[in-house]
């Protein structure tokens, strides 16, 4: 049976577009919130392949998204690189900060994978039980965005920890960025051999960089990601999610050589269209805040983004995760709408 949402990243466009979102499996649902609770802390979730499974299931089973994404986190490969990484609840991620060159020269340059073993066999057991058309989504962050919670040790608003430590000392963070670039390269082609059917990386900070740094700390490390797993894995359809980086997509796309592109919700559509969907397919850019608000800002949000993109090869989801007080109601009425 031929899966929409692969047949869309191949350039296909279909009929309705197929729907997944980021953030799909979370705190909106209470299921998910039962087993999160089980789990204790986050990382005891992603590191469990059958409390894993089940959360990458739960909106499957719910919704009959077209797509499941393993559900896990960009910062366990800096765990699995021996920094100490928490989540705090209802906070967010907490690293043990490193801030010198030298701090920096002290990690590891691969990962323990003793560690990362448990996520291959959450990949191994979703797949097992996706039904028929729905495509598995591997996943990793991109190397810059996960750099910024490595030096910072938590969320940032501006990188600065970052940028700071990248200006000081930019051998010692080109060091960090190749160890990043060949442990996430390594930890992708592991999830693909385990099913995963395709890839997204996520560049959440990808916006912060001035034009020089954005293209040494984001598209280059990013370009030699996907050069590195396709060596490996030939054909591997691998989707980018440079959030933020605006006029610079189509660069980012000729330069990495993604296969798709998720857009965030405040691009301008024109451009998003003309410049970006005319190379690649697109995914995203529905406002998580519509979502959460539903009704008819929701329908009429819904709509835009079809008008805009439906008419090419297009993967209907959010410009960024879901809103953890989204009413499971909207979601329903977003896909009813989406798929009538
Ligand atoms: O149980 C909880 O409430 C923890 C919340 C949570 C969840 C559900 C975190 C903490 N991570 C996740 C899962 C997650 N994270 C997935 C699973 C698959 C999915 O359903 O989409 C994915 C793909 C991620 C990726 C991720 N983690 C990113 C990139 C995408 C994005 O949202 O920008 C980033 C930046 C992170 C770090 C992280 N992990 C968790 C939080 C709250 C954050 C952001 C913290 C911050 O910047 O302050």
């Amino acid at each position: 049976m031929n899966k929409p949402l692969i047949d869309v990243l191949a350039g296909v466009r279909q009929a309705p577009p197929p729907v997944w979102m980021m953030r799909q499996a979370g705190r909106y649902l209470p299921e998910y919130r039962a087993v999160r609770d089980k789990a204790g802390s986050f990382l005891n979730l992603c590191f469990n392949p059958d409390m894993a499974a089940e959360v990458t299931l739960q909106p499957i089973r719910r919704f009959g998204f077209d797509a499941a994404i393993l559900f896990s986190d960009i910062l366990v490969i800096p765990h699995a690189l021996g920094q100490t990484v928490s989540f705090v609840e209802g906070e967010g991620p907490r690293l043990d900060p490193l801030t010198t060159g030298a701090a920096l020269k002290a990690l590891p340059r691969q990962c323990d994978d003793t560690i990362l073993q448990p996520i291959y066999e959450t990949v191994r057991r979703v797949k097992a039980e996706l039904p028929e058309g729905v495509t598995l989504i591997g996943f990793c962050g991109a190397p810059w965005t996960v750099a910024t919670y490595m030096v910072a040790g938590q969320g940032t608003p501006d990188q600065a920890p970052a940028k700071r430590l990248a200006a000081a000392d930019p051998e010692a963070f080109a060091g960090l960025i190749d160890t990043l670039v060949e442990a996430s390269a390594d930890y992708l082609v592991n999830q693909l051999d385990a099913g995963a059917e395709c890839l997204q990386i996520f560049d959440t900070w990808a916006g912060s960089l001035p034009p020089e740094d954005f293209e040494r700390w984001c598209v280059a490390p990013t370009a030699r990601l996907v050069k590195m797993v396709r060596a490996k894995r030939p054909g591997t359809r691998i989707i980018g999610f440079p959030r933020g980086a605006g006029r610079s997509i189509p660069h980012y796309v000729d330069a990495t050589g993604v296969d798709a592109v998720s857009l965030e919700t405040a691009i301008d559509r024109q451009f998003a269209r003309e410049q970006i969907q005319c190379r690649v397919p697109v995914q995203g850019n529905l406002d998580p805040e519509a979502l959460r608000t539903g009704g008819e800002t929701l329908d009429r949000a819904v709509d835009e983004v079809l008008a805009a993109f439906a008419g090419g090869p297009f993967i209907f989801n959010l410009g960024h995760g879901i809103l953890p007080d989204t009413p499971v109601e909207h979601v329903e009425r977003m896909l009813a709408r989406v798929r009538r």
